[in-house]
């Protein structure tokens, strides 16, 4: 494989590529939402692979993909859902990888319901939520976990944050 990134653990260097996180929705009618975090994932450097895979209508196929994502060079897992919205908090049961969860709104209670399902995890199954719609700050959570390990996208963060504050 080629490398991508450089990485602050050599052992790693050899075998990276550029890190992937996996950007999990749970349902086609919520992409439009989500995009912003794709695209801002894009411009802090990150490979991104998205799926749409419902924690409830397909638990099966979510596991699947869940227990290959570290073989895919997945580092960070965005799951996004509306409603009585558990696909964080079900990947989450699946992995240690961590979990950014994203509520979407929806008509009825506005996103309100999907933060409550997202937000309140029980002890030892951590699902760090964002605010409801808030897809950009996913990405850029994301990008803080993976700063850590690649200056690459430390510098692009920082450029992000520079360009948001006009500076
Ligand atoms: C959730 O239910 C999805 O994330 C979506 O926000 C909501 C409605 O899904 P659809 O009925 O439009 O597929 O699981």
């Amino acid at each position: 494989m080629e490398k991508g990134l450089s990485c602050l653990y050599p052992e790693e260097e050899v075998l990276s590529v550029a890190p992937v996180v996996a950007l999990l929705m749970g349902s086609e009618s919520d992409r439009e939402r989500v995009q912003p975090a794709e695209d801002t994932l894009r411009e802090l450097g990150i490979e991104v692979i998205t799926r749409v895979i419902s924690a409830h209508r397909q638990p099966e196929k979510l596991r699947g993909f869940v227990e290959e994502a570290p073989s895919l060079g997945v580092e960070v897992i965005i799951a996004a859902a509306g409603m009585a919205a558990h696909l964080p908090g079900v990947v989450a049961s699946l992995t240690t990888l961590p979990v950014i969860g994203v509520p979407l709104s929806s008509p009825n209670l506005g996103g309100l319901d999907a933060l409550l399902s997202m937000v309140q995890m029980p002890r030892g199954v951590p699902v760090a939520t964002v605010a409801i719609d808030g897809a950009v700050n996913a990405a850029l959570m994301a990008g803080s976990v993976l700063a850590l390990k690649y200056p690459e996208i430390a510098e692009a963060w920082r450029a992000y944050r520079r360009k948001i504050s006009g500076g």
